[in-house]
Protein backbone atom coordinates (compact mmCIF):
# COMPACT_ATOMS: atom_id res chain seq x y z
CA UNK A 1 0.00 0.00 0.00
CA UNK A 2 2.63 2.61 0.76
CA UNK A 3 5.32 3.31 -1.71
CA UNK A 4 8.61 4.67 -0.84
CA UNK A 5 10.03 7.93 -2.31
CA UNK A 6 13.71 7.67 -2.95
CA UNK A 7 15.43 10.57 -2.54
CA UNK A 8 18.23 11.62 -4.52
CA UNK A 9 20.61 14.13 -2.57
CA UNK A 10 22.14 14.92 -6.04
CA UNK A 11 19.30 17.13 -7.25
CA UNK A 12 20.53 20.26 -7.78
CA UNK A 13 23.15 21.68 -10.84
CA UNK A 14 26.85 21.89 -10.53
CA UNK A 15 26.05 25.81 -10.19
CA UNK A 16 23.95 25.39 -6.75
CA UNK A 17 20.71 26.22 -8.92
CA UNK A 18 17.56 24.31 -8.40
CA UNK A 19 16.78 21.26 -10.76
CA UNK A 20 12.94 20.21 -10.29
CA UNK A 21 11.89 16.97 -10.30
CA UNK A 22 8.93 17.21 -12.47
CA UNK A 23 9.69 17.17 -16.60
CA UNK A 24 6.18 18.98 -17.05
CA UNK A 25 7.01 22.72 -16.30
CA UNK A 26 9.87 23.00 -18.80
CA UNK A 27 7.09 22.25 -21.17
CA UNK A 28 4.75 24.85 -20.13
CA UNK A 29 4.35 28.41 -21.59
CA UNK A 30 4.34 29.67 -18.31
CA UNK A 31 3.97 28.88 -14.85
CA UNK A 32 1.85 30.85 -12.64
CA UNK A 33 2.52 30.52 -8.93
CA UNK A 34 -0.86 31.17 -7.93
CA UNK A 35 -0.68 31.34 -4.17
CA UNK A 36 2.20 33.71 -4.19
CA UNK A 37 0.89 36.14 -6.93
CA UNK A 38 3.71 35.67 -9.20
CA UNK A 39 4.23 34.37 -12.48
CA UNK A 40 7.19 32.80 -15.05
CA UNK A 41 5.55 35.12 -17.64
CA UNK A 42 4.46 38.09 -16.14
CA UNK A 43 7.57 38.85 -13.72
CA UNK A 44 10.98 38.71 -14.36
CA UNK A 45 12.07 35.83 -11.95
CA UNK A 46 15.35 35.77 -12.44
CA UNK A 47 15.61 39.99 -12.03
CA UNK A 48 13.43 39.93 -9.19
CA UNK A 49 14.70 36.83 -6.91
CA UNK A 50 18.23 36.11 -8.87
CA UNK A 51 20.13 36.66 -6.11
CA UNK A 52 18.44 34.85 -3.56
CA UNK A 53 20.33 32.98 -0.79
CA UNK A 54 18.44 32.44 2.39
CA UNK A 55 14.55 31.99 2.20
CA UNK A 56 13.20 32.52 5.88
CA UNK A 57 9.29 31.17 6.70
CA UNK A 58 7.38 31.58 9.59
CA UNK A 59 3.60 31.23 10.26
CA UNK A 60 2.23 34.91 10.08
CA UNK A 61 2.83 37.52 8.11
CA UNK A 62 2.88 40.01 10.95
CA UNK A 63 6.08 37.88 12.23
CA UNK A 64 7.54 38.14 8.45
CA UNK A 65 7.64 41.47 8.13
CA UNK A 66 8.91 42.35 11.45
CA UNK A 67 11.35 39.71 10.63
CA UNK A 68 12.05 41.63 7.51
CA UNK A 69 12.95 44.59 9.21
CA UNK A 70 15.20 43.17 11.55
CA UNK A 71 17.19 41.26 9.18
CA UNK A 72 17.69 44.34 7.38
CA UNK A 73 18.80 46.24 10.29
CA UNK A 74 20.95 43.19 11.08
CA UNK A 75 22.60 43.01 7.71
CA UNK A 76 22.60 46.83 6.46
CA UNK A 77 20.51 46.53 3.96
CA UNK A 78 19.30 50.04 2.82
CA UNK A 79 16.07 50.82 1.04
CA UNK A 80 15.94 53.95 -1.27
CA UNK A 81 14.88 57.15 0.66
CA UNK A 82 11.08 57.83 0.83
CA UNK A 83 10.24 53.76 0.62
CA UNK A 84 9.19 50.99 2.16
CA UNK A 85 8.97 47.20 2.25
CA UNK A 86 6.31 46.13 0.24
CA UNK A 87 4.08 42.41 0.30
CA UNK A 88 5.10 41.07 -2.71
CA UNK A 89 2.53 38.24 -2.60
CA UNK A 90 -0.14 40.84 -1.27
CA UNK A 91 -2.71 39.88 -3.82
CA UNK A 92 -2.69 36.45 -3.24
CA UNK A 93 -4.53 37.12 -0.23
CA UNK A 94 -3.20 34.12 1.16
CA UNK A 95 0.85 34.62 2.05
CA UNK A 96 2.77 37.71 2.83
CA UNK A 97 6.31 37.53 1.21
CA UNK A 98 9.17 40.52 1.81
CA UNK A 99 12.47 40.77 0.23
CA UNK A 100 15.79 42.13 1.50
CA UNK A 101 18.89 41.58 -0.35
CA UNK A 102 19.29 38.03 -0.82
CA UNK A 103 16.57 36.82 1.93
CA UNK A 104 13.14 36.03 1.58
CA UNK A 105 10.78 36.60 4.38
CA UNK A 106 6.97 34.57 3.59
CA UNK A 107 4.83 33.63 6.01
CA UNK A 108 3.29 29.98 5.51
CA UNK A 109 0.01 30.08 7.30
CA UNK A 110 -1.00 27.16 10.22
CA UNK A 111 -0.37 23.58 9.20
CA UNK A 112 1.04 20.96 6.51
CA UNK A 113 -1.18 21.71 3.74
CA UNK A 114 -0.78 25.26 4.19
CA UNK A 115 3.07 25.14 3.90
CA UNK A 116 2.95 22.07 1.40
CA UNK A 117 1.17 24.42 -1.06
CA UNK A 118 4.05 27.24 0.01
CA UNK A 119 7.39 24.93 -0.63
CA UNK A 120 6.02 23.89 -4.21
CA UNK A 121 5.43 27.94 -5.23
CA UNK A 122 8.81 28.78 -3.69
CA UNK A 123 10.65 25.61 -4.58
CA UNK A 124 9.83 26.37 -8.26
CA UNK A 125 10.36 30.08 -8.05
CA UNK A 126 13.83 29.49 -6.81
CA UNK A 127 14.25 27.49 -10.02
CA UNK A 128 12.65 29.86 -12.41
CA UNK A 129 14.96 32.81 -11.04
CA UNK A 130 17.63 30.17 -10.81
CA UNK A 131 18.86 31.19 -7.57
CA UNK A 132 21.90 29.83 -6.50
CA UNK A 133 22.24 27.24 -3.19
CA UNK A 134 19.41 28.98 -1.78
CA UNK A 135 18.71 27.44 1.68
CA UNK A 136 15.48 27.48 3.33
CA UNK A 137 14.50 28.01 7.30
CA UNK A 138 11.91 27.78 9.27
CA UNK A 139 11.26 30.21 11.97
CA UNK A 140 8.30 29.12 14.08
CA UNK A 141 6.68 28.54 17.51
CA UNK A 142 5.91 25.26 19.25
CA UNK A 143 5.27 23.60 22.52
CA UNK A 144 8.25 22.51 24.41
CA UNK A 145 8.89 19.49 26.05
CA UNK A 146 10.43 19.23 29.63
CA UNK A 147 12.09 22.84 28.42
CA UNK A 148 11.74 26.60 30.16
CA UNK A 149 9.39 28.12 27.85
CA UNK A 150 11.24 30.67 25.79
CA UNK A 151 13.56 27.51 24.86
CA UNK A 152 15.10 27.55 21.61
CA UNK A 153 15.07 24.53 19.38
CA UNK A 154 16.71 23.72 16.69
CA UNK A 155 15.25 20.66 14.76
CA UNK A 156 17.95 17.57 13.89
CA UNK A 157 15.19 15.74 12.60
CA UNK A 158 11.30 15.65 12.45
CA UNK A 159 9.02 12.81 13.29
CA UNK A 160 5.12 12.88 12.21
CA UNK A 161 2.35 11.72 14.71
CA UNK A 162 2.74 7.94 14.03
CA UNK A 163 6.11 7.77 14.45
CA UNK A 164 7.48 8.01 10.82
CA UNK A 165 10.78 10.17 9.79
CA UNK A 166 8.77 11.03 6.79
CA UNK A 167 6.56 13.01 5.59
CA UNK A 168 2.98 11.19 4.02
CA UNK A 169 1.05 12.22 1.68
CA UNK A 170 -1.80 10.89 -0.29
CA UNK A 171 -1.14 10.88 -3.85
CA UNK A 172 -2.93 9.59 -6.79
CA UNK A 173 -4.57 6.97 -3.85
CA UNK A 174 -1.28 5.87 -2.61
CA UNK A 175 0.45 7.11 0.11
CA UNK A 176 4.02 8.38 -0.56
CA UNK A 177 6.24 8.58 1.95
CA UNK A 178 9.21 10.75 2.32
CA UNK A 179 12.23 11.17 4.18
CA UNK A 180 11.70 14.31 6.73
CA UNK A 181 15.05 14.76 6.41
CA UNK A 182 17.76 18.61 7.54
CA UNK A 183 21.15 19.91 7.17
CA UNK A 184 23.10 18.23 10.17
CA UNK A 185 25.58 20.50 9.12
CA UNK A 186 23.40 23.38 9.40
CA UNK A 187 22.26 22.77 12.80
CA UNK A 188 25.80 22.31 14.16
CA UNK A 189 26.65 25.74 12.98
CA UNK A 190 23.55 26.96 14.43
CA UNK A 191 24.10 25.42 17.52
CA UNK A 192 27.39 26.91 17.65
CA UNK A 193 26.12 30.56 17.37
CA UNK A 194 24.02 30.40 20.30
CA UNK A 195 25.81 31.98 23.36
CA UNK A 196 26.30 31.70 26.67
CA UNK A 197 25.21 35.33 27.02
CA UNK A 198 21.87 34.39 25.76
CA UNK A 199 19.22 34.91 28.44
CA UNK A 200 17.67 31.68 27.48
CA UNK A 201 18.81 27.88 26.22
CA UNK A 202 19.09 26.61 22.90
CA UNK A 203 18.64 23.02 22.78
CA UNK A 204 19.01 20.19 19.62
CA UNK A 205 16.32 17.74 19.13
CA UNK A 206 13.74 15.79 17.09
CA UNK A 207 10.45 17.82 16.38
CA UNK A 208 7.22 16.27 16.41
CA UNK A 209 5.16 17.41 13.18
CA UNK A 210 1.32 17.12 14.34
CA UNK A 211 -1.67 17.06 12.23
CA UNK A 212 -3.54 19.31 14.76
CA UNK A 213 -3.10 22.10 18.02
CA UNK A 214 -5.64 20.18 20.22
CA UNK A 215 -6.11 16.43 20.34
CA UNK A 216 -3.13 15.70 17.63
CA UNK A 217 -1.02 17.09 20.36
CA UNK A 218 -2.46 15.33 23.15
CA UNK A 219 -3.93 18.54 24.50
CA UNK A 220 -6.74 17.73 27.11
CA UNK A 221 -8.91 21.73 26.40
CA UNK A 222 -9.50 20.85 22.85
CA UNK A 223 -13.52 20.92 21.96
CA UNK A 224 -12.77 17.22 22.47
CA UNK A 225 -11.36 14.68 24.14
CA UNK A 226 -11.87 10.78 24.70
CA UNK A 227 -9.05 10.18 26.91
CA UNK A 228 -7.63 10.69 30.67
CA UNK A 229 -4.54 12.82 31.33
CA UNK A 230 -2.67 9.96 32.33
CA UNK A 231 -3.27 8.80 28.91
CA UNK A 232 -1.50 12.40 27.49
CA UNK A 233 0.79 12.15 30.40
CA UNK A 234 2.30 8.51 29.29
CA UNK A 235 2.44 9.89 25.45
CA UNK A 236 4.10 12.82 26.03
CA UNK A 237 6.53 10.90 28.19
CA UNK A 238 7.08 8.72 25.34
CA UNK A 239 7.92 10.99 23.27
CA UNK A 240 10.45 12.85 25.27
CA UNK A 241 12.15 8.77 25.86
CA UNK A 242 12.26 8.95 22.17
CA UNK A 243 14.16 12.42 21.86
CA UNK A 244 11.37 14.60 20.65
CA UNK A 245 12.05 18.20 22.34
CA UNK A 246 8.96 20.29 20.65
CA UNK A 247 5.86 19.70 18.49
CA UNK A 248 4.53 22.09 16.18
CA UNK A 249 2.62 21.45 12.54
CA UNK A 250 5.10 22.16 9.24
CA UNK A 251 8.06 20.08 10.60
CA UNK A 252 7.97 17.18 8.11
CA UNK A 253 6.89 18.98 4.73
CA UNK A 254 9.07 21.23 5.35
CA UNK A 255 12.58 18.66 6.17
CA UNK A 256 10.82 16.50 3.40
CA UNK A 257 10.00 18.60 0.38
CA UNK A 258 13.18 20.46 0.41
CA UNK A 259 15.11 17.30 1.13
CA UNK A 260 13.32 16.07 -2.28
CA UNK A 261 14.31 19.38 -4.20
CA UNK A 262 18.10 19.29 -2.64
CA UNK A 263 17.85 22.18 -0.87
CA UNK A 264 19.11 22.89 2.46
CA UNK A 265 17.19 23.47 5.05
CA UNK A 266 16.61 24.46 8.94
CA UNK A 267 14.17 24.43 11.69
CA UNK A 268 14.80 27.31 14.69
CA UNK A 269 11.25 27.50 17.04
CA UNK A 270 10.78 28.61 20.30
CA UNK A 271 8.71 26.93 22.79
CA UNK A 272 5.45 29.40 24.55
CA UNK A 273 4.88 26.85 26.96
CA UNK A 274 6.18 23.27 28.61
CA UNK A 275 3.49 20.53 28.10
CA UNK A 276 4.64 18.41 30.43
CA UNK A 277 3.13 21.26 32.80
CA UNK A 278 0.14 21.90 30.85
CA UNK A 279 -1.80 22.65 27.35
CA UNK A 280 -2.92 26.38 27.64
CA UNK A 281 -0.53 29.38 25.76
CA UNK A 282 -1.27 31.94 28.86
CA UNK A 283 1.77 33.57 28.78
CA UNK A 284 1.29 37.08 27.74
CA UNK A 285 1.70 39.02 24.73
CA UNK A 286 4.75 40.71 25.23
CA UNK A 287 6.35 38.08 27.10
CA UNK A 288 5.13 35.81 23.91
CA UNK A 289 6.35 38.68 21.52
CA UNK A 290 10.00 38.54 22.92
CA UNK A 291 9.91 34.82 22.27
CA UNK A 292 9.34 35.37 19.28
CA UNK A 293 12.40 37.11 18.42
CA UNK A 294 14.78 34.69 19.47
CA UNK A 295 14.63 32.13 16.63
CA UNK A 296 15.08 35.46 14.65
CA UNK A 297 18.19 36.23 16.41
CA UNK A 298 20.11 32.93 15.74
CA UNK A 299 18.49 32.74 11.92
CA UNK A 300 20.34 36.77 11.82
CA UNK A 301 23.57 35.23 13.47
CA UNK A 302 23.81 32.61 11.04
CA UNK A 303 22.63 35.06 7.81
CA UNK A 304 25.31 37.57 8.97
CA UNK A 305 27.58 35.17 9.25
CA UNK A 306 27.31 33.84 5.89
CA UNK A 307 27.59 37.17 3.79
CA UNK A 308 30.66 38.01 5.98
CA UNK A 309 32.15 35.31 4.74
CA UNK A 310 31.38 35.72 1.31
C1 LIG B 1 3.13 26.51 15.66
O1 LIG B 1 2.18 27.40 15.98
C2 LIG B 1 1.03 27.19 15.13
C3 LIG B 1 -0.13 26.71 15.97
O2 LIG B 1 -0.42 27.60 17.01
C4 LIG B 1 1.48 26.21 14.10
O3 LIG B 1 1.62 26.81 12.83
C5 LIG B 1 2.80 25.81 14.57
O4 LIG B 1 3.57 24.93 13.91
N1 LIG C 1 2.42 25.72 18.24
C1 LIG C 1 2.04 24.43 18.32
O1 LIG C 1 1.82 23.78 17.28
N2 LIG C 1 1.90 23.87 19.52
C2 LIG C 1 2.10 24.55 20.67
O2 LIG C 1 1.93 23.99 21.76
C3 LIG C 1 2.48 25.92 20.58
C4 LIG C 1 2.63 26.47 19.33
Amino acid sequence: EEKQSVADPDTRYPDGTVKLRNPHIELMDQDILYHIALGSESHDLVEMFGDVKFVCMGGTPNRMKNFAHFIMEEIGYKLPTGTDLMDISQYSYRYSMYKVGPVIAVSHGMGVPSIGILLHEMIKLMYHAKAQDPVFIRIGTCGGLGLEPGTVVISDQAVDGLGNYSYSVPILGEVVKRPAKLDKKIVRELKALSSVDDPYETVVGTTMCAEDFYEGQGRIDGAFCDYTEVDKQNYLEKLVKQGVKNIEMEATPFAALTHHAGIKAAIVCVTLLNRLKGDQVAAPKEVINEYQERPQKLVARYIKKYLQTK
